[in-house]
């Protein structure tokens, strides 16, 4: 519910939309290195990672840089081929997750430059990297992180479409819409934050599941895998995120009538295939729960449970489709007697 405020916070005194700006002296101050590289590899873990994967749809389509995204966990043991034209985005909201660091500092030994975007002002993260942005989320009390994950892509979305006005890759008006847009989200995050009493009955339908799927296609398939997580991390419920359009090279063998299926299904962004994939979720008896835009027909015919999110750019539509996801989980949560704030075996910041 601080979403709102927390994404406004995060581009409030950056975004100057009626005068077309965005103040980022992180990037302000090092454009070249941005503009000069082979390269965006993008390092973090667990909720953090699915914001990279997000920013890898943004980087690339809005500013046509290059990107790479790893989980630091991994990144950091793999002898990974890295030079001083490659830029390195370290995403975390608590600035000290362990692998996160240690990527970082693998990064730099190898010349390239390192740039953090952390909640946490003067966390190991901020102070190892060159330069950075903070999200200004404010405290993330759960272990969970919710807020974090939006705001983590409003500043990756900032720092996308100043690259993109810089390369002359967007075109003034372009620009001015995305600003303009970007601006609206507050207020949209909001309204899909109404949906809160049908996604209350929606939960206590699937409240007893022990397997649930989540599908998202583009733009969307990171907020999939993040859906997933969050009901894996605080209801204890196997959860899978999978790109929709790989359901039919393996996940489709587990659908039946037992199956819960939460499909993204916005009216931007590969509508049509998602509506076929619904369609195929449905011929095999699978309970389909569906985010779709608001006033969508097709797939409130199909889908068992639709909630509703307002329009927006497609590449804006994660910081609205998540919201409904995060409050399934939370939902099924509560319903389930599971602690929501401090989930067993979870820890805020992962040190070692
Ligand atoms: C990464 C992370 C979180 C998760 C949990 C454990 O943290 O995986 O995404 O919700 O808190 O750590 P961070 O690097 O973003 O602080």
């Amino acid at each position: 519910y601080e979403q709102p405020r927390a994404i406004k916070d995060t581009y409030r005194g950056r975004l100057l939309a009626d005068q077309g700006l965005i103040r980022m002296a992180g990037i302000d101050l090092n454009m070249e290195k941005f503009l000069n590289a082979n390269r965006i590899i993008i390092v973090a873990c667990g909720t953090s990672w699915h914001a990279g994967l997000v920013a890898e749809y943004i980087f690339e389509d809005l500013a046509r840089i290059p990107v790479e995204v790893e989980y630091a966990s991994e990144f950091r043991y793999r002898n990974p081929v890295i030079t001083d034209k490659d830029v390195l985005i370290a995403i975390s909201q608590s600035g000290e997750t362990a692998d996160t660091l240690a990527a970082i500092k693998l990064a730099k030994e190898k010349g390239a430059f390192v740039f953090g975007v952390c909640n946490v002002v003067g966390s190991s993260i901020a102070r190892e990297s060159d330069a950075g942005a903070y999200t200004h989320a404010g405290p993330e009390i759960g272990v969970a992180s919710t807020k974090a994950f939006t705001t983590q892509i409003t500043v990756l979305t900032l720092m996308a479409l100043k690259l993109a006005k810089a390369k002359g890759v967007f075109s003034e008006s372009r620009y001015h819409e995305y600003l303009c847009e970007l601006e609206t989200i507050p207020g949209k995050v909001e309204k899909s934050l109404e949906s809160n009493t049908l996604i209350e009955i929606i939960a206590d339908v699937y409240k007893d599941s022990t397997n649930c799927l989540y599908l998202g296609r583009g733009y969307n398939f990171p907020v999939a895998l993040e859906g997933a997580l969050k009901l894996k991390e605080i209801s204890y419920i196997h959860a899978e995120g999978y790109p929709a359009a790989e359901m039919k090279h393996g996940p489709i063998a587990l659908i039946d009538e037992h199956m819960p299926v939460f499909v993204i299904a916005t009216k931007k962004g590969h509508y049509e295939k998602v509506v076929s994939n619904i369609q195929e979720i449905k011929s095999r008896k699978g309970k389909i729960i569906a985010i779709v835009t608001e006033g969508d027909e097709q797939v409130k015919d199909l889908a068992d449970h639709v909630i509703e999110v307002p329009e927006t750019l497609e590449s804006l539509t994660p910081l609205l489709t998540t919201i409904p996801l995060q409050l399934i989980s939370y939902h099924i949560a509560v319903m389930r007697g599971c602690n929501v704030d401090q989930p067993r075996n979870l820890a805020k910041s992962v040190t070692v």
